[in-house]
């Protein structure tokens, strides 16, 4: 099993901490690496089982498989070694076995060691990008890689012809393939994917008690089981109307074709990193909820970002917008309602700016780009 010559292989590494992001990101990461450089590359990952919700095609049994251009190494079946790695990625800080790293440091030219850390919009990021850090017992040193906004840091990623396809979907062509009529151009369609703890509830009241229409779609998971519960509708309900709501359900798509919901609505409501980066992308309006932690890291996450999303927004947009991210966050059921009403007034400002946002991301840097360039930069 040969993965290119020492000096040319990627090796990174993903550990599954619940949820699909960390495969998602590091999925996302690998295929452009390999695509879009050229580079040969080998994802470490815990549970490929997770990585083939989002890649259908992926064996989740096989130790070694190559798929889209990346060597995909199940490590509970294979241990890592690094020998064909010159650059060895430690996705979020999950830790590299001890073995694989007393034997980077016994290489004759060390792999260099990129810890790459989960996305934030706060400003402490910048000062923090790329800075490196000596193991504390090998002659190895880390390097410590951030994603972010603002351009003072590795920024987001981005395939290369995103855009380009965003620009050419045929939204109707999307809905009528999962046997649905496209939404009626008066109807505000928003994709829910959220966790557990949002308040769909509320949010289907506000939908079905107001007088403009609305279509709310949900991907199979925690929010679309919710709203069966909810609605009373059984597992072969794929849409259904309450009120002024309708309501559609469709399959988890593959990570590749995610995009396209997003692109087919006006409005979505996403979580963790990787959707929240794509709704970004989609030049759409967003909401977000970010991944809970016990710290309350994740309110300074939502904080920081409503900060800098809000930057150039008009203010009534502002004032509109800032109150539907926090009840959706603070699972506020009561002021839910009139903020989606006050939300729903704000649209076409909101989805002008979405747009600007999305102009404004796509002219800083594009992560794995930015990446490669580091890492040459360290070449030695
Ligand atoms: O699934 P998540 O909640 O993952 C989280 C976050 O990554 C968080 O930062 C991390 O700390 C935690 O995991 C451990 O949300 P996220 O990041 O949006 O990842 C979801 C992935 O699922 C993303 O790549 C988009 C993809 N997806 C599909 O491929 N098809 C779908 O139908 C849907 C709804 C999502």
């Amino acid at each position: 099993m040969s993965f290119g010559d020492q000096h040319s292989g990627w090796d990174l590494h993903c550990r599954v901490v619940d949820n699909f992001g960390d495969a998602g990101v590091c999925w996302r990461i690998a295929r452009m690496l390999a695509n879009e450089h050229g580079l040969p590359v080998r994802l470490w990952i815990d549970r490929p089982q997770t990585l083939q919700a989002l890649l259908p095609g992926l064996n989740a049994a096989a130790a070694v498989q190559y798929i889209d251009g990346v060597t995909v190494c199940d490590v509970t079946r294979i241990a890592p070694q690094p020998q064909a790695a010159a650059v060895v990625v430690e996705a979020f800080g999950c830790g590299l076995p001890e073995d694989y790293v007393v034997a980077m440091a016994a290489m004759p030219r060390p792999p260099q060691w990129i810890v790459l850390e989960y996305l934030s919009a706060e400003d402490w990021v910048d000062g923090h990008h790329g800075l490196a850090s000596p193991h504390p017992r090998l002659p190895l040193q880390r390097w410590f890689f951030f994603p972010g906004f603002g351009g003072g840091n590795g920024g987001l990623p981005r395939e290369h012809d995103l855009l380009a396809r965003r620009g050419a979907f045929d939204a109707p062509a999307f809905w009528r393939e999962f046997g649905f009529a496209p939404p009626h151009s008066d109807c505000l369609t928003a994709s829910v994917f959220a966790y557990p703890d949002a308040p769909l509830a509320p949010l289907i009241d506000a939908c079905a008690a107001a007088h403009e229409p609305a279509l709310l779609v949900l991907p199979e998971g925690a929010m679309a089981v919710a709203a069966r519960r909810l609605l009373g509708a059984g597992e072969s309900v794929q849409s259904l109307q309450r009120g002024a709501l309708e309501l559609r359900w469709l399959p988890f798509l593959p990570q590749r074709r995610y995009d396209e919901l997003l692109w087919a609505c006006d409005l979505n409501f996403v979580r963790g990193e990787d959707s929240f980066v794509r709704a970004q992308w989609a030049g759409r309006p967003l909401v977000w909820q970010p991944y809970r932690q016990e710290d309350q890291a994740h309110r300074r996450k939502l904080a920081a970002f409503a900060r800098r999303y809000a930057e150039g927004m008009d203010a009534a947009a502002a004032a509109a917008w800032n109150p539907l991210v926090q009840c959706w966050n603070d699972s506020d059921a009561g002021g839910l309602a009139q903020a989606w009403l006050a939300w729903r007034a704000q649209g076409a400002a909101l989805q002008k700016h979405a747009l600007e946002w999305s102009a404004r991301l796509a002219a800083g840097p594009e992560l794995v780009a930015a990446l490669v360039e580091f890492v040459r930069g360290k070449v030695k």
